[in-house]
């Protein structure tokens, strides 16, 4: 199949960034067999597998199953360049097949456990994927059905883990990794995004490891490190911040927990001696709050990376006193990015910003809506660029998400204070973060418009306690306008993840206009979401 590769960057950008030694020949095929000559017989993985079977493995075992598997996909016909959809839950076979996608030169495609038909079958679309290799179930949800329905609707190739080994193939040794050129693109992984459809993001190995390497210096790991976890490990954040992929190049062991709650998370880190992981804030907010209740040892515990979504200072100050370890702040995106507080902050730069950038090349700007730079301490639009920040999504560079010079329209209000950390204040972007899960309003918006009903329909965020927010669908219906119930199940019916599903359904006889009568879904958004913080203001 010829396929025309995505524009990663520019030429002489690519050149200055291996020049400044930011970008090297290191591949993510060759970081596994790299580390089990470096690290051997020490422990690198540790977890269960899709039968629930407890799993422990040296860097040697390890990069061992993963050429294993690596044989089986190419005795399958996979191999260099392929698009393959990954589902799995944090199994030790993501991590086994991960790097056996990596090692034959396929494209992994990072789908979430929550992605569901709708999302799936993008994913398959847009990325061309041929595979997708997912479970027979997690937790309660029906995995295999949900591939054989996403297959029945694009041509595509299943493989359920469970299914017997994809290794093991007769007489086959599968070889070595294969060669592919470091700046080349190596997955492709998921925005939250802003449009109808989530967007996908092409990384190279040379861009992508080079955060990882810085972001594991930053952080100090090594072969001491214990890393649980517990978000959804093709998540960008648990993946590269320093994530698996920093513990696995620096000698450390990932622990993967299938659950972030106290409950389950706890054991777990004084079984292993944890001694770092990574959680969004609401689950970072019921941790701090069974803390008090439980006897576990979480003497271990060093570091706790907390980001996705903004955590609240007031909270923050309690990690250190609750959990007896050090918060590190963590603002990040898939699309590049990434900001951490640093071990030697001091404490009010550490509880009250969200970090400064990786790198002394990430270029930061801060501009007013109309594109000038604001004054210093000053909130704006945060436009960023850099040796590790994508310069367009899969299928072209869009105007809406990159401006001329290339730089990327985070989409964020952030403020910089004089060390250069960055406080997010807010959000511009036609999108709801619900605890670190992004929601883009237009997608929802066209799942609600498809209801019989349903006339139209804004999505928009609401303050939440718990999750920072929520989403509330305002609708105008005909007779009879749905109830909650309905638009919920509706909703669920057309095969989305469900914390995209409505949370609360406003039904309104008009949507707010403005003087002139004409106005954008955009300002539609704000002005609906100031009507729905107004009315709940009046109930209180
Ligand atoms: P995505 O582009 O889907 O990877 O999501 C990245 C977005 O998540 C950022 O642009 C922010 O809007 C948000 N985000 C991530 N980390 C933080 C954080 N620590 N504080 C506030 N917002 C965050
Ligand atoms: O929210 C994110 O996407 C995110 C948060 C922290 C991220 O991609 C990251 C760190 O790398």
């Amino acid at each position: 199949m010829t396929r025309r590769p995505p524009t990663l960057f520019p030429s002489d950008v690519a050149r200055r960034y291996r020049a400044a030694g930011y970008w090297t020949e290191d591949t993510l095929a060759g970081m596994l067999p790299e580390s089990a000559r470096r690290f051997g017989d020490a422990e690198a993985l540790v977890g269960v597998d899709h039968a629930g079977r407890p799993v422990r493995m040296t860097y040697i075992e390890l990069d061992n199953a993963a050429a294993t598997v690596a044989c089986g996909l190419r005795a399958r016909g996979i191999g260099r360049g392929q698009r393959v959809v990954l589902q799995l839950p944090n199994i030790v076979d993501y991590v086994t097949v991960l790097f056996a996608l990596f090692r034959i030169g396929a494209i992994p495609v990072f789908a979430l456990p929550a992605h569901r038909r709708s999302e799936l079958l993008h994913f398959v679309r847009v990325s061309e994927a041929t595979v997708l290799i997912t479970t027979a179930r997690i937790g309660a949800f029906d995995h295999r059905s949900l591939a054989a329905e996403v297959a029945s609707e694009s041509p595509i190739e299943v493989i359920v883990v469970d299914d017997g080994p994809i290794g093991h193939v007769p007489g086959e040794t599968g070889g070595g990794p294969v060669e592919v050129a470091a700046e080349s693109l190596a997955f492709l992984q998921l925005s939250g995004g802003t449009t109808g459809v989530p967007k996908l993001i092409p990384r190279s190995h040379a861009d992508y490891l080079y955060s990882v390497r810085e972001s594991a210096a930053i952080c100090g790991l090594g072969p001491d490190t214990r890393y649980l976890v517990v978000l959804p490990a093709a998540h960008n954040f648990p993946m590269s911040s320093p994530g698996i992929l920093g513990v696995l190049s620096s000698g450390g062991t990932v622990v993967l927990g299938l659950e972030p709650t106290p409950y389950s998370a706890f054991p777990l880190i004084e079984r292993e001696r944890v001694t770092m992981t990574s959680l969004v804030p609401p689950m970072a907010m019921l941790w701090l709050q069974a803390r008090p209740d439980s006897s576990a040892d979480l003497s271990s515990l060093r570091v706790l990376q907390v980001g996705g979504a903004k955590f609240p200072a007031e909270a923050a100050g309690r990690v250190g006193p609750v959990l007896g370890c050090r918060l590190q702040q963590v603002f990040g995106m898939a699309e590049g990015l990434v900001n951490y507080t640093r071990d030697d902050d001091p404490d009010e730069i550490v509880c009250g910003t969200q970090g400064r950038p990786i790198s002394p090349a990430d270029e930061i700007r801060i501009l007013d809506d109309d594109g000038a730079p604001v004054a210093d301490g000053e909130p704006g639009h945060l436009h960023t660029r850099g040796p590790y920040t994508i310069r367009g999504y899969l299928g072209g560079v869009d105007a809406e998400s990159f401006d001329v010079d290339g730089f990327y329209r985070t989409g964020d209000i952030v403020r910089r204070l004089p060390s250069g950390h960055l406080v997010v204040e807010g959000r511009a972007k036609d999108q709801i973060n619900r605890g670190g899960e992004k929601i883009a309003a237009e997608e929802v918006e066209n799942h609600l418009i498809a209801h019989p009903s349903v006339v139209d329909a804004v999505v928009v965020p609401v303050a939440d306690r718990f999750l920072g927010e929520r989403t509330c669908a305002v609708i105008l219906a005909d007779a009879p306008a749905p109830s909650l119930p309905d638009v919920r199940a509706f909703v669920r019916g057309r095969g989305v993840a469900d914390y995209k599903v409505p949370d609360r359904v406003e039904i309104v006889e008009e949507f707010p206009t403005t003087g002139v009568g004409k106005i954008s879904r955009r300002d539609l958004r704000r002005a609906v979401a100031d009507m729905v913080s107004r009315r709940d203001e009046e109930k209180r």
